[in-house]
């Protein structure tokens, strides 16, 4: 371990004693609205619809949700909810968590075919169980149960994406590689310390059936304490899975980094721990109980753009590239 390593691991040690230890909200909010951050160019749609939805006096969670909801609804998005790109053999199977960071307690669920709202799947986990996660058949049947309808997830232009992928003898499979992504993950604050995060996904296309990546993960794809603050993931969830990242963002930010300092320093750890990580897809996005924001990514090759929502305004930025 290096001198800088050293300093980075103490600093997360002495975060996750702070997180155990604060027990006290932020005296006022760096803003004092509520903030909305999403990662990708769907985010955009998500925050703006996150923000009417919390406007209207709904909790931070359904807006959350709700959000999360307009990409898995967008038949052009084909990375998360319907239209979803499929595994190696032409299922859709979607991943989902939502996170409350009053209850420490979060919703998902995996591989989860013929529903198109994972994210209300998963919200309904939190709500109505005493469970966290839910898998594959299971998590379907709990569906229907919930009132779900079951569909086929696969468009003309997903199908035919698959089929192209299938036809190529040069194809590149989960066996050895990987292909294409990108999630939505959100992370909010009310403006009065409450955060939540949620992501949804159909994760990397073309994986081995059953694969569960970072996104539907506590702690990995997501992580959300009001003490603190939330993250999510997007990328390469069979790498930053290995990082726990989202709740190392949230343990760097509990031992007093800024958001972005912390959405760095994880990227950093993953880069100097593993040289090869550098050049791994993996960006994350931060936001803290007083609504402070942080965007990164691992590399310029793999950028992330995010989507702010804040006071009104909702922007698409480009985050920071470590390499
Ligand atoms: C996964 N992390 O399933 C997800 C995919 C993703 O941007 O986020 N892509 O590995």
């Amino acid at each position: 371990m290096d001198a800088l390593d050293r300093r980075d691991f103490m600093k997360s040690v002495a975060g996750a004693t702070a997180l155990a230890a604060i027990d006290a909200k932020p005296a006022s909010a760096l803003y004092p609205g509520p903030v909305f951050l999403s990662t990708w160019a769907h985010g955009k749609p998500a925050n703006e619809r996150a923000a009417e939805v919390f406007k209207s006096g709904r909790s931070l969670l359904d807006a959350v949700e709700k959000g999360i909801n307009v990409p898995e609804d967008d038949p052009k998005v084909m990375s998360v909810g319907y239209g979803g790109l499929p595994n190696e053999e032409g299922e859709v199977e979607l991943d989902a968590a939502i996170m409350d960071g009053t209850r420490h307690h979060a919703g998902a669920v995996c591989s989860l075919r013929h529903i198109k709202n994972p994210i209300s799947v998963a919200r309904l986990v939190l709500e109505k169980t005493r469970h966290t996660t839910l898998a594959g058949e299971g998590a379907f049947r709990f569906a229907l149960k919930m009132g779900f309808q079951p569909q086929q997830l696969l468009t003309p232009e997903s199908l035919k994406r698959w089929l192209d992928w299938k036809s190529d003898p040069q194809r590149e499979t989960f066996w050895v590689t990987s292909d294409t992504h990108d999630t939505i993950g959100m992370v909010a604050c009310d403006g009065k310390g409450h955060v939540v995060s949620g992501c949804s996904t159909s994760g990397v296309a073309w994986k081995i059936p059953g694969r569960v990546g970072d996104s539907p993960l506590v702690g990995c794809g997501l992580y959300a304490d009001d003490n603190v603050g939330a993250a999510t993931a997007t990328g390469e969830g069979d790498l930053m899975t290995n990082y726990c990242t989202s709740i190392s963002i949230v343990h760097y930010m509990a031992g007093g980094m800024s958001p972005q300092d912390a959405c760095l320093a994880v990227l950093k750890h993953m880069a100097t721990t593993d040289p090869k990580n550098k050049n791994g897809d993996c960006c994350v996005i931060a936001i803290n109980n007083r609504g402070e924001i942080g965007a990164a990514s691992m590399k310029s090759g793999y950028r992330l753009k995010y989507a702010l929502w804040m006071n009104g305004e909702s922007k698409l930025l480009d985050a920071v590239a470590l390499y």
